[in-house]
């Protein structure tokens, strides 16, 4: 009887994690896909054409009237690649000086990736070069030489400080050929796109809305290294309970993620 119970209880926390878990993955999955979408638009639509046929309030606009197709992010935000010898040129263009993430005047460097168009939920973006961060520079970097969605470390967000992961994909001119090198991805790249997860309170919405959530504690990892897992959603543990895992693909391949789920008292 007691052997019965147990095996229905397991059941029961393996149903729920992997229902959570597949639909965090699909919800990952929409965002990512339509933020591809947007990069794609802003090649065809800003480079192609001259003058560019799409400005700050336009891409405003169309990624406020499109974010029920990104559940989980915080916002769109792009960054232009400018180099060092164009930045005099750049901010007199744009009429300001690009800042640092610690919102102070970017300090000589390279090359740069200051926001200039972002959707209003993130325009606290407006004017930073993302490289003066080290988890979207990391990204900007990975971004470009693979040509896919890149995620960062789990990470505390700008604005709204809750962990979350940010999201790039670079921007390439259209005439990039589908089997470019590396080194033509890297010298064909125009700016990047990009976003905050915002796991800590968009999926705490998601997953509150299903039932049974009262029964049990969830909690995500990247286990990309698979000795040092880093918390990016959920509770800090303290019992020993053996949690159920369930696999999840954020589709970077580089990176490793699991969801873990426990009763939160012993059945
Ligand atoms: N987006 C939202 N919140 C953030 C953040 C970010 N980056 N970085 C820190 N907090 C413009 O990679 C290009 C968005 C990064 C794109």
């Amino acid at each position: 009887q007691r052997r019965q119970s147990m095996d229905r209880a397991e059941e029961r926390l393996v149903s729920m994690c992997e229902e959570r878990a597949r639909m965090l993955q699909e919800q990952f999955g929409v965002t990512v896909n339509h933020v591809h979408a947007i990069a794609i638009l802003i090649a065809t639509f800003n480079y192609e054409k001259s003058p560019p046929a799409i400005d700050a309030d336009t891409f405003a606009k169309y990624t406020a009237r499109t974010s029920f197709e990104r559940p989980l992010l915080n916002g769109v935000a792009y960054a232009q690649r400018v180099f060092h010898h164009e930045r005099e040129m750049f901010e007199s263009q744009q009429g300001w000086i690009m800042n640092t993430m610690q919102r102070e005047p970017a300090p000589p460097r390279d090359e740069y990736a200051p926001v200039i168009f972002s959707q209003d939920t993130v325009s606290y973006l407006a004017r930073i070069d993302m490289m003066s961060g080290e988890e979207d520079q990391e990204n900007i970097l990975r971004a470009r030489t693979t040509g896919k969605a890149v995620l960062t470390n789990p990470f505390r967000l700008l604005g709204s400080n809750h962990l979350g992961v940010v999201l790039t994909f670079a921007v390439y001119r259209p005439d990039l050929p589908a089997d470019a090198s590396v080194e033509q991805r890297v010298e064909a790249t125009i700016g990047y796109l990009g976003g905050g997860f915002d796991v800590e309170s968009l999926v705490e919405n998601l997953l509150s809305k299903l039932a049974g959530n009262q029964d049990i504690v969830v909690n995500v990892y990247d286990v990309t290294n698979a000795s040092e897992p880093m918390a990016l959603y959920g509770p800090s543990i303290l019992d020993e309970q053996v949690p159920h895992v369930s696999m999840l693909d954020f589709g970077d391949p580089f990176r490793r993620h699991e969801m873990r789920c426990r009763y939160r008292q012993k059945p």
